[in-house]
């Protein structure tokens, strides 16, 4: 592709991307009802694409330390894609093909993990598992095909807790054009967390040894979309859609409006795209690496102001001791009449479960063990750290159901790569809506029953881990062994 183009005249290559940047920035002709700017200080910079072909995005990304700015005078160094904290918003229309000219320039191996995309195992960058870590000066080339709309994002899969921690994660945004949810506003909102020393540099990802591990360390800087507390401007009654995204190392997000009266959340999707129907929501709960698609209507008196917090949520033992709720966003009302809108349109979306008629069964306990003798923590899936484990094991094209039993104090964001799973039980009871998943929380001392089918064109090492990545880290890690011979595993010290 590359090669053809490059005997075009510069010039129709040129126009050609214009013409298709122009015509991806306006999906549907539904106009803004947003004031002019409402978005400027908290949207996401997007990647340029670089690839005339209107299904074909093409981008560069570079792994490298940069300063930051994430508050009025308060810089950082950090690791950054493309020096940006996030990394660039990648946008692509599902179908297209997503080439990803990536160099590091990190001082440390590094790779990317495209969470939540249902890819080949070669693109899945996880090394040891699935690709060779991409070294300090090196560079890889990933290309695939997105399957499915949604909101997803990007991060390392190299110390993950450490690479995390230090900035390395972007969004990825897979829009379907025939879907029309009857909202035209739109913003991607990436929650995360940095930890700073008093100082103002990083802090080492191994602070409280052991016991940081065994809780999960949390960023004392909350950020959204890479700042602190950034605002918006909203006109009254009008909608918005957000793609929220955790991409937090361990911290959990109670999304709640400061306050509570016609400033709730219409959830319409999850972690693979829509939901079976929407659901309203006072608050939306994400563990780390989990995704919501809301519909909210900011509503209040024009120069007033709304906040977005994130509320105290009880993740296990001291996690809501000593912690205060976090200021999120500042929603500036602007100077406008009120928006009168009229009904949003009822989202539906046939989700037909797998059938757990002759699923395999598999049993996952979530365990925590001390050493007797000196006292650390390790996590482990039925008592095993990833280090010792012996895979689950997988037929192309089999069902499993999964009863995944956390017998540990703290909550537990379980994610599996490269498939999404249906959960269909939490403690007994139903689950609906439906909802196409690729991690799941399972809050600790409780069990979640989840059923998944692997493709029959996709053998591979499929990790699953907890994305506390501390926890991963730590031992909570295995991975699925689909549709090759026992001897091909061999467990690496990848998380
Ligand atoms: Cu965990």
């Amino acid at each position: 592709m590359i090669e053809i183009w490059a005997h075009w005249p510069r010039w129709i290559a040129a126009v050609l991307t214009v013409f298709s940047v122009l015509l991806a920035s306006h999906p549907s002709a539904s106009q803004s009802l947003q004031p002019s700017g409402w978005d400027a200080e908290i949207r996401l910079p997007e990647a340029p694409d670089l690839n005339p072909d209107p299904r074909v995005v093409e981008i560069e990304m570079e792994a490298r330390v940069a300063t930051v700015e994430l508050a009025p005078g308060l810089a950082a160094e950090a690791w950054t894609y493309n020096g940006l904290l996030p990394g660039p918003l990648i946008r692509v229309n599902v179908g297209d093909r997503l080439i990803v000219r990536f160099t590091n320039s990190l001082p440390d191996s590094t790779t990317i993990h495209w969470h939540g995309l249902r890819i080949p195992i070669e693109m899945d960058g996880v090394p040891g598992y699935s690709q060779a870590p991409v070294e300090p000066g090196a560079s890889f080339t990933y290309d695939f095909v997105v399957p499915d709309a949604g909101i997803y994002w990007y991060h390392p899969h190299v110390m993950s807790a450490a690479q995390v921690g230090f900035g390395l994660y972007g969004a990825f945004l897979v829009e379907d054009p025939d879907e029309d949810v009857g909202v035209s506003d739109d913003l991607v909102v990436l929650l995360s967390d940095i930890e700073l020393t008093e100082d103002g540099v990083l802090e080492s990802p191994n602070t409280g040894g052991s016991t940081g591990m065994a809780f999960g360390r949390e960023g004392n800087h909350v950020l959204v979309n890479g700042k602190k507390f950034p605002s918006l401007t909203a006109r009254s009654g009008a909608p918005q859609r957000w793609r929220v995204i955790n991409a937090a190392k361990s911290r959990y997000f109670k999304l709640a409006f400061d306050t509570g009266e016609a400033r709730r959340f219409k959830k319409i999707g999850g972690d693979g795209g829509l939901l079976e129907y929407s659901v309203e929501l006072d608050q939306v709960v994400l563990g780390a690496g989990e995704r919501a698609d809301v519909i909210v209507v900011p509503t209040a008196e024009p120069a007033s102001h709304l906040t977005v917090v994130s509320l105290l949520h009880d993740r296990g033992y001291g996690s809501t001791e000593l912690r205060d709720t976090s200021e999120l966003i500042d929603i500036t009302m602007a100077d406008m009449p009120v928006y009168r809108s009229g009904p949003l349109p009822e989202l539906r979306r046939n989700i037909v479960p797998f059938s757990t008629t002759g699923a395999t069964p598999v049993k996952l306990d979530l365990t925590l063990s001390q050493d007797p003798l000196d006292k650390s923590f390790q996590y482990g899936i039925n008592g095993v750290p990833f280090w010792d484990a012996t895979p689950v094991l997988a037929n192309l094209g089999e069902t499993q159901l999964w009863t995944v039993e956390n017998t540990t104090p703290w909550s537990h964001p379980l994610h599996l790569h490269g498939f999404f799973f249906l959960v269909l039980d939490e403690n007994g009871q139903p689950v609906r809506p439906l909802e196409w998943k690729d991690t799941v929380d399972i809050p600790f001392e409780e069990t979640r029953q989840l059923v998944v089918q692997f493709d029959d064109d996709r053998p591979g090492t499929w990790i699953f881990h907890c994305h506390i990545l501390d926890h991963a880290g730590g031992g909570l890690l295995n991975a699925v062994h689909l549709g090759l011979p026992e001897e091909v595993f061999k467990p690496m010290a990848a998380h």
